[in-house]
């Protein structure tokens, strides 16, 4: 099975994006998985374009599109993408979108095909936290998750993943900013195509 893996680069202000770390960390193959890796602008104009040229150049079987966030404290699988594009702070092009449709006339929200529940449950079993959240927030990786859940809806699975910053990036935040390990996210990803290669056969 060949799973198209996105990241994002560094956005406000930040030097690194943990979600991009993890990608370069990330083996070219996980088991009976086929890695593909494409780094994504953080650009609500751009970014899902360039996604969906990957989409078309590769031909995988599955998505899986990683992103930061600075607030959580574990892996966290993302359950819905809602059609609302909205930032308090301008993307990387200067961008400052407020409260837009992210596709005009789509639907308010839509859910993530796999079985999100079970495979957060395969890759604590695993032995890395993680949890299923049920808002991606309203930024680029929102727009990006929408739209690619609403392009492809029963043809490609789409999953979108946040991760907390790595602890080197944590280590110049306050002292209580929640990080993890690269390695231990990396390790947590391949187990998570793992579980969507076994949900997919
Ligand atoms: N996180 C942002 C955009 C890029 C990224 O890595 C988000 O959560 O929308």
């Amino acid at each position: 099975m060949k799973v198209l893996i996105t990241a994002f680069e560094p956005f406000r202000g930040d030097a690194q994006n943990s979600s991009q770390l993890v990608l370069e960390s990330l083996p070219e193959r996980v088991g009976e998985v086929e890695v593909v890796k494409c780094v994504l602008p953080v650009a609500f104009a751009h970014a899902s374009e360039e996604a969906i040229a990957a989409i078309e150049r590769v031909r995988p079987q599955a998505v899986v599109c990683l992103g930061q966030a600075s607030t959580r404290a574990c892996v966290n699988l993302e359950r819905i993408a809602v059609n609302m594009a909205h930032a308090n702070n301008p993307d990387n092009a200067g961008a400052k979108p407020c409260r837009q449709p992210v596709v005009a006339g789509g639907p308010d929200g839509i859910f993530c095909k796999l079985p999100v529940d079970d495979l957060a449950q395969a890759v604590r079993a695993a032995g890395y936290p993680c949890a299923v959240s049920n808002t991606a927030g309203l930024y680029v990786c929102n727009t990006l998750y929408y739209s690619l859940l609403h392009r492809y809806a029963d043809v490609l699975p789409v999953l979108f993943v946040h991760l907390p910053y790595a602890h080197q990036q944590a280590a110049a935040k306050p002292a209580a900013t929640p990080s993890m390990a690269v390695a231990s996210m990396s390790d947590a990803i391949a187990a998570l195509l793992a579980a969507i290669s076994a949900a997919e056969r």
